[in-house]
């Protein structure tokens, strides 16, 4: 943007060298998905474009996005707050505040007018004239359509930004809806989970710093590149949903073995996100591997579901496995590969016991 410098430029003010620029380049190649043979528009992009003025506002939430993203881990959160964007205004990751921060945001939103990318974070209460959720003095919903007013296009941030959130949760005391609802005529992107895969937060922003215009969204407003997928599509647990094994408590012996948890709940099948890919932590884990189903925080509504533990109606399953020979059967092929002896026993006795359970579309609950 005006007066802001390209992250090239960024690099050789600070004395860092070509070789780290470039890295960094790849590396960013990477998070938005593109081809190696799409490094060179990368780094010409990088040497180019001013870096995005970004104005970050937070109505009702709880934070979490935040927390999820200082621990971005690739690129570390800090080089994309120090380096890749230009963060103006945010109301808990900057050390300034009070009523000179309040100025400066105003003084920004004339200065970028038209210009800076808006992220918000939270539902937008408008119930009792928005006063259920005030900020700097103001209802929320008033400081965010002034913020939308001049910007160049906005970013929901978050299941509560997207979709309402929890605190749309019925009966909605506060009437709290998603930024879009009282925010348009701006490009507008959804980034939902509760809270968001930092990578994915982060890859948005760099398409943005790289290629000046928000990347290619799906029918729902989602980046394609990053919910494409049901979290199912991508799961390392799907042979055994496949094979029909099942957990049948959280913490059994199938469960630790790394069977499938669609009887205990797991919204996977119906829920487009990119945990399976990118996992949470660097890559250290997501729901699933730490041993609970996925509760489809990325899909609107998620919050209102009455039936987390229940297995989701209308999923065509396969037969579930209830005889030694059978269990033979499959450990002979590469899909269950890595079960432990003990976990297939100890699961096998409980099947043996519920001898003659028969899975079928919709079927009755375990
Ligand atoms: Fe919502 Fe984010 Fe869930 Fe929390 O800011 S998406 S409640 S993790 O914090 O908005
Ligand atoms: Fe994985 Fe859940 Fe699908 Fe099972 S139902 S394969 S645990 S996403
Ligand atoms: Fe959320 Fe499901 Fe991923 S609960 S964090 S979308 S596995």
């Amino acid at each position: 943007m005006d007066g802001k410098d390209s992250l090239w430029g960024l690099f050789q003010q600070r004395g860092l060298s070509r070789r780290s620029f470039l890295k960094v380049c790849m590396t960013i190649t990477g998070i938005l998905g593109l081809s190696p043979a799409m490094l060179p528009k990368v780094v010409s992009a990088a040497e180019q474009n001013p870096l995005p003025v970004v104005v970050w506002l937070h109505g009702h939430e709880c934070t979490g996005c935040d927390e999820s993203f200082i621990r971005s881990q690739s690129p570390l959160a800090s080089d994309v707050l120090l380096n890749m964007i230009s963060l103006e205004y945010s109301d808990t990751l900057s050390a300034a505040a009070g009523e000179p921060f309040e100025h400066h945001l105003e003084e920004v939103m004339k200065r970028y007018e038209g210009k800076y990318l808006l992220a918000v974070e939270g539902g937008v209460s408008t119930g009792n004239e928005g006063t259920f959720c005030m900020v700097g003095g103001k209802p929320f919903v008033a400081a965010l359509k002034e913020a939308a007013r001049g910007a160049a296009a906005v970013l929901e941030i978050g299941s509560c930004a997207a979709w309402g959130g929890v605190q749309a949760a019925k009966p909605n005391p506060t009437n709290t809806v998603a930024v879009h609802t009282v925010v348009s005529g701006k490009p507008i992107i959804k980034i939902p989970g509760c809270p968001p895969i930092p990578e994915v937060l982060t890859g948005v922003v760099m398409h943005y710093a790289m290629f000046g215009q928000l990347p290619p969204v799906d029918s729902q407003g989602r980046p394609k590149q990053f919910y494409g997928n049901r979290i199912h599509d991508t799961c390392y647990r799907r042979p055994f949903f496949n094979s029909g094994m099942f957990a049948e408590q959280f913490d059994d012996a199938g469960s630790k073995a790394g069977w499938c948890l669609y009887k205990l709940g797991c919204r996977g099948p119906e829920t487009y996100n990119s945990c399976g890919n990118l996992r949470w932590w660097n890559g250290l884990s997501y729901p699933i591997q730490s041993g609970h189903g996925c509760i489809g925080c990325s899909s609107n509504g998620f919050w209102d579901n009455d039936h987390f533990y229940d297995r989701m109606p209308g999923i065509p399953v396969a037969k579930t496995i209830t005889n030694a020979d059978t269990i033979g059967l499959v450990v002979g092929g590469a899909a269950v590969a890595g079960v432990a002896a003990h976990g297939a026993l100890s699961v096998l006795q409980k099947s043996k016991r519920r001898s003659g359970e028969h899975e079928e579309v919709g079927g009755p609950k375990a």
